[in-house]
Formats: C-alpha cells, sequence, structure tokens
C-alpha cells in the first residue's frame, strides 16, 4: 500500500469500493473522497512547495471559456470569445521533486487502476510532454481560476492547503454536452453574467476530488487572506505518448521544455 494514503478510509484495492466511487461520480459528476491523503504527507508537499511560489508562472493574458482561441468571424462579445482573467500560478512537473510524495501517488500502479476503475476507462496514461502530468497551483491573495471547460475528460486534483476565504470551487452541473457538440452559448452567457445557479463543491485540505470538467464549467473564486491557497493537478491521457502541443505549453507554462 502507498505510505502516503490513508488505505483505512479508502480501500483502494478493493473492486467493490471503486464500483461505489464509480456510482457516486456518474451520478454527481465529482467526487470528493475525504481525507485520502495522510496528513504528514500533505505537510511534506507543501514544504517542497513554498519555495517555488516566487517563481510560479502567471499566465499574462486572457482565455474564454472554452480554452481555445478566439474566433475572429464572431464579434468580440459572444459568449466564444467573451474574455475571462485567470491569475493563479503553477509550477509544472519538472519542478515537482523525485522524492516527491505527489509523484508515488501519481506513479503508484494500484492508484491508476483505482482511478480507471472510477473513470470507467482501461487504462491511463502520463503525459509525454515534461509539463503537464503533475502540476501545484498557487493562489495568493486576489488570484483566481476564471470559468472554464477543462480539455480532458477528467480531472484529479488535491488541496493542500485551504485558504482563509474565498477559493470556492463554483461549477454549473451538465452545463453543456460536448460530445454531442453543444457549445451552450446561451446557458455560458447566464453564468458568466452571474443569471444561472451555480454549485459549490466542498473539499478540504487531503481530499481527492474526481470532475468531469469538459461538460461542467467550473472556476475558483479569488483567495482571500494572506494564506496561499495550494492545489495539486494529476492529469492522465487516455492513450499513451499524448503531449502538450508547443503552443499550449507555451501558453499555460510560459515555456516548452
Ligand atoms: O483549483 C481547483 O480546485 C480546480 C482546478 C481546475 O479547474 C483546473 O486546473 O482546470
Ligand atoms: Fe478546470
Amino acid at each position: 500500500m502507498n505510505p502516503h494514503l490513508n488505505a483505512a478510509n479508502h480501500p483502494i484495492h478493493d473492486f467493490a469500493y471503486a464500483q461505489q466511487c464509480r456510482a457516486r461520480l456518474d451520478e454527481a459528476g465529482a467526487l470528493v473522497l475525504s481525507n485520502f491523503f495522510r496528513r504528514e504527507s500533505i505537510a511534506e508537499v507543501i514544504k517542497q512547495s513554498e519555495p517555488f511560489e516566487a517563481n510560479a508562472f502567471y499566465a499574462s493574458s486572457t482565455h474564454n471559456v472554452y480554452l481555445t482561441p478566439p474566433d475572429p468571424a464572431l464579434p468580440d462579445d459572444h459568449t466564444f470569445n467573451r474574455q475571462i482573467v485567470s491569475s493563479k500560478g503553477l509550477i509544472a512537473d519538472d519542478e515537482v521533486p523525485g522524492d516527491s510524495p505527489l509523484r508515488s501517488v501519481y506513479d503508484d500502479e494500484a492508484f491508476r487502476t483505482f482511478l480507471c476503475r472510477v473513470l470507467g476507462i482501461d487504462t491511463i496514461y502520463p503525459y509525454a510532454d515534461d509539463l503537464s502530468s503533475i502540476n501545484v497551483h498557487f493562489a495568493s491573495e486576489g488570484r483566481e481560476l476564471g470559468w472554464h471547460f477543462d480539455n480532458s475528460s477528467f480531472a484529479v486534483t488535491m488541496l493542500l492547503r485551504a485558504p482563509e476565504g474565498g477559493g470556492a470551487f463554483e461549477y454549473v452541473p451538465a452545463t453543456r454536452n460536448s460530445a454531442a457538440g453543444d457549445m451552450s452559448f446561451d446557458r455560458v452567457g447566464r453564468v458568466l453574467d452571474g443569471e444561472d445557479l451555480v454549485k459549490t463543491l466542498e473539499f478540504e485540505p487531503g481530499d481527492l476530488v474526481l470532475f468531469r470538467g469538459r461538460d461542467a464549467m467550473h472556476r475558483v473564486t479569488p483567495t482571500q487572506g494572506s494564506v496561499t491557497r495550494l492545489l495539486v493537478v494529476f492529469a492522465y491521457n487516455d492513450r499513451p505518448g499524448v503531449g502538450l502541443s508547443e503552443s499550449a505549453l507555451q501558453t499555460f507554462y510560459g515555456r516548452t521544455a
């Protein structure tokens, strides 16, 4: 068993437990497994990550909700082109130490098998580029992650440190059906205008969060207070050998290697 995980709370080797988790994820579009990572391991990761905060990458540009370039054929105020601010910073996989508990968990075969069972897919693979697999996000006072849909079909995150206030994960379940090519412009526009109902997903440091962010629009509200919100994203692919393009790496990390 991986020494960084609370096996007593979460028997990840147990097929029936994984099936239960899968049912919860399918029903709610999100799954929070409380107290998944051990407290000592979280403390170690915070200690390793903190020195990187000053050198984290902060994108200076805005983005649309779909995380794509704008369409010049559409007006600037069209929902597709509306620009969103995200001011959080991050460090990339190549800045996560080799002995990090995060890497031990990310690489763990039993953890990957568990994720596959919960997500209902056969195999997952790390990213083929050097930056995308494990990322640590930093949001100091006033920083936020604006409304967006993820490019990936699923996201696996763990909060490392909660801020004093703000930093809430807000989402709109089933905002669209991307598999059917649905962009949901009306609904997305209403959410951006604050006219649609938004839910908050509650989770604490050490909780594992699985989320289907390609169809559920989501954001993280600005951090309040002097404690920086710290969160790790474990990114996987359902196909081997897939990496981000050079232009995507430049956008997300400000560098390509
Ligand atoms: O910070 C979070 O809780 C969510 C992160 C997220 O949505 C993302 O990285 O796409
Ligand atoms: Fe996201």
